[in-house]
């Protein structure tokens, strides 16, 4: 059934590709992906774009043809071959649009699939660590001359430590009594936290940290690596819109120095990991230092330790609306996946003074 559906919104797609099967990649926590295999390769992946929290799916694809576009310009002087390893390449429909709308009104996208690579949920090598820094350090660079203000908003306030908090306190109050009292530790660090947790928004809205184009959602399993362990091409370019550089860094520091899976439920193997921090660092901030200002720069820690809260405290309100936004497997998922963001920046805490240090 799903596979006759998927073949069929496959062949509205204009790739001269026969369908041949297809196997669900099933790590994302909000749209559906499904790895399409072809008679002949290329293969490709298919994405059908959540639109309950996708509010303007046009203008989301928009973005993210806008910004492929614009890196494959920057890396023109690459033979093709290579040149779509480090780049999306979307696919038009058979009448020309970027997206295909089906008749329940669900939205599908295509992308060809980058072969021959590989993704990591954990990070078990500073060279990894170190080649996701050179590659999102890379990525921000080739777009950082384009105008972000053409950029939809595809979720605005998206990463808003405000708006995330007002979320949190109304979930406050539709929350489930045993949910409440479950939560109690995490509630009292939420609210502990308050302060520290906006300064990097107030420097934004001061004008002290500039916007710029972002990705949004760095975490690691988002970096696509050859078989041979180097940065290929940053995937998943649904949340590229204004933001600063502190989101970026951040999201990515989140995923690749927790020596475990976001959602790991023994804290004891979550723990913040400084030799892949410093890695990180070094390769994000080879291709990005020229254009950061000292501002900037300074605040990357806490920028870091800002995105692991913030994921912590999405997962947290959605556990306390009852699990509606995120994808979960079972009914503590969110707390847990909460639970261990707040381990990491309890062992984040512990470092930093070590992390101000690097840079
Ligand atoms: C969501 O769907 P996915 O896995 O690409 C979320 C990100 C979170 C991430 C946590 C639109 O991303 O903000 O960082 O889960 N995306 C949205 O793993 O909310
Ligand atoms: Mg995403």
């Amino acid at each position: 059934m799903l596979e006759q559906k998927l073949e069929y919104i496959f062949n509205k797609f204009d790739h001269e590709s026969e369908f041949d099967s297809y196997q669900e990649l099933a790590s994302g926590h909000i749209n559906d992906t499904y790895l399409i295999k072809t008679k002949e390769k290329p293969f490709f992946v298919l994405q059908r774009i959540n639109h309950g929290v996708f509010k303007d799916v046009p203008g989301l694809i928009e973005n993210k043809v806008a910004i492929s576009r614009h890196i494959e310009e920057k890396l023109k002087d690459l033979p093709e071959k290579k040149r779509k390893r480090r780049v999306l390449t979307f696919a038009k429909t058979n009448t020309g649009e970027s997206y295909y709308k089906d008749e329940e009104g669900n939205y599908w996208n295509i992308m060809y699939f980058i072969d021959d690579s590989v993704t990591f949920e954990i990070v078990r090598d500073q060279k990894i660590a170190y080649e996701g820094g050179r590659l999102m350090g890379k990525f921000l660079t080739l777009t950082n001359d384009f105008n972000a203000s053409k950029l939809t908003e595809v979720i605005p306030k998206f990463h808003d430590m405000s708006f995330r908090y007002a979320q949190f306190e109304d979930a406050l109050k539709v929350a489930s009594k045993e949910r409440l009292n479950n939560a109690k530790e995490q509630i009292k660090l939420v609210e502990n936290l308050k302060k520290e947790m906006h300064i990097i928004q107030r420097l934004k809205e001061s004008g002290a940290i500039k916007t710029r184009v972002t990705h949004n959602d760095t975490k690691i399993s988002n970096i696509l690596f050859s078989s041979k362990n180097k940065g290929l091409c940053v995937i998943d370019t649904d949340t590229v819109m204004p933001g600063i550089v502190h989101y970026d860094f951040g999201d990515a520091i989140r995923t690749i120095c927790n020596t475990a899976a976001e959602d790991e439920t023994n804290l004891d193997l979550v723990e913040f990991n400084v030799d892949f921090y410093k890695a990180y660092t070094k390769g994000f901030l080879k291709k990005m230092k020229p254009f950061l200002s000292p501002i900037e720069l300074e605040y990357l820690p806490l920028g870091a330790k800002t995105m692991i809260f913030i994921m912590g405290l999405r997962f947290l309100t959605d556990y306390l609306n009852g699990d509606i936004y995120y994808k979960t497997k079972y009914p503590e998922h969110n707390f847990d996946r909460a639970k261990n963001q707040f381990k990491l920046i309890e062992s984040f805490s512990e470092k930093v003074s070590t992390l101000k240090k690097i840079k």
